[in-house]
């Protein structure tokens, strides 16, 4: 019998590859699909990865714990990955109340929802460099102090202690991966990386002149959301359950990020770069960088997309969408 996968977030971007990476290795793939009025772009990632027929949606929400305990009854997963939340950092400060009953006390629902309704089952909760925040050492590993700096680090701080509460108190196989920022051309349009991408492309081919960004001195660690889910589902291969950090361990700034994207079209970024107030942060983490040296030794873990390639694919992949038309 194939090993059943349930899967929160499954619509996102990491939930889309790890939905695929799943498919791959034979597992059965159920995931939640929240109601929207446009159910069909809900699934566009799936699509693109073209897993959506192959994958088992059902209703619910992560802050109905009645929906997660009668999904969950009814799938029985061997694995369940917690990746649904409000993700987006900027909008926390806008809606602090939201972003914390859906990455914070959601995850607890997840938990308690797997306690109820499968206890076997193994958890994985999707923990965020960003509780690291305002930066304590210069690079971050599992040992270092937290120091969340926005409402989306505070929530996603409350769900990984949850979840190492859960772990501790009641024996689950529960295991935190903080991951570092990770890309691919399935990113959210709001965030800065395929923000840069499509403002690449969609100057190259003529349809805009400028691209306005906020702070371009932030460092981010980034790598490619495909070797990031590998590592979510080694987590949950280990006998033992246990916290890791996920990580290239280079940093570079939005400006590198945005002269390497403008360089992939033969353009120079400081012909059409501006920024604008609009786009900071009441607070800001200026630099993260993470050390995976735990995942490496322990998962065998390692990224194998560098920085330049992972930018020349988003890149690809907007002027390919907006040269056909595609999906926004
Ligand atoms: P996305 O924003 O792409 O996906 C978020 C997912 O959560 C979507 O499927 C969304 O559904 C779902 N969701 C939001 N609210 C609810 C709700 N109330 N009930 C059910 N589902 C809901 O995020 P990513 O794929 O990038 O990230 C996955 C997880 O990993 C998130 O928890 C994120 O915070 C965390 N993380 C991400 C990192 C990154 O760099 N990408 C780094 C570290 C942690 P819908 O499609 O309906 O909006
Ligand atoms: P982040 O990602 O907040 O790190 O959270 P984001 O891409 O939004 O910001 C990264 C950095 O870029 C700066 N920046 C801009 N950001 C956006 N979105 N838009 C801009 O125009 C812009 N200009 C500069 C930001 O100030 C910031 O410093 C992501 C999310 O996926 C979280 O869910 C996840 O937990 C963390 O990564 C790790």
């Amino acid at each position: 019998m194939s090993k059943i996968a349930f899967i929160t977030g499954i619509t996102g971007q990491d939930g889309a590859y790890l939905a695929s990476l799943l498919l791959e290795q034979g597992y059965a793939v159920h995931g939640l699909l929240r109601r929207s009025a446009s159910a069909d772009g809900m699934v566009s990632r799936l699509k693109w990865l073209g897993v959506a027929d192959r994958v088992t949606l059902h209703d619910g929400n992560l802050t109905d714990l009645s929906s997660l305990i009668r999904v969950l009854g009814d799938v029985r997963p061997h694995e369940v990955y917690n990746l649904a939340a409000q993700s987006f950092v900027k909008s926390s400060w806008q809606q602090p109340l939201l972003t914390g009953t859906v990455t914070g006390l959601g995850a607890v629902n997840a938990l308690e929802a797997v306690r109820t309704a499968c206890p076997e089952a193994r958890f994985y909760q999707a923990s965020s460099s960003e509780m690291f925040g305002m930066i304590q050492e210069p690079v971050q590993s599992e040992t270092t102090p937290f120091y969340p700096r926005s409402p989306y680090a505070a929530a996603k701080l409350y769900a990984h202690w949850m979840t190492i509460n859960y772990r501790e108190s009641f024996g689950m196989h529960a295991s935190c991966g903080i991951l570092f920022n990770h890309e691919s051309p399935l990113r959210g349009i709001e965030f800065v990386t395929r923000k840069i991408t499509d403002g690449v492309a969609r100057i190259k081919l003529g349809l805009q002149q400028q691209l306005v960004l906020g702070n371009l001195d932030a460092k981010r660690d980034w790598g490619h959301a495909r070797d990031y889910t590998r590592a979510m589902w080694l987590m949950l291969q280990q006998d033992k359950p246990d916290d890791y950090v996920i990580a290239t361990g280079r940093a570079a700034s939005v400006r590198e990020f945005c002269e390497m994207a403008f360089a992939c079209v033969g353009l120079d970024m400081n012909d059409h770069v501006v920024t604008d107030p609009r786009f900071l942060r009441p607070a800001e983490v200026d630099v993260l960088k993470g050390d995976a040296s735990k995942a490496k030794q322990k998962l065998g873990w390692q990224f194998e997309t560098p920085l330049e390639r992972l930018i020349e694919e988003m890149v690809e992949a907007d002027l390919a969408r907006l040269t056909a038309g595609g999906r926004a």
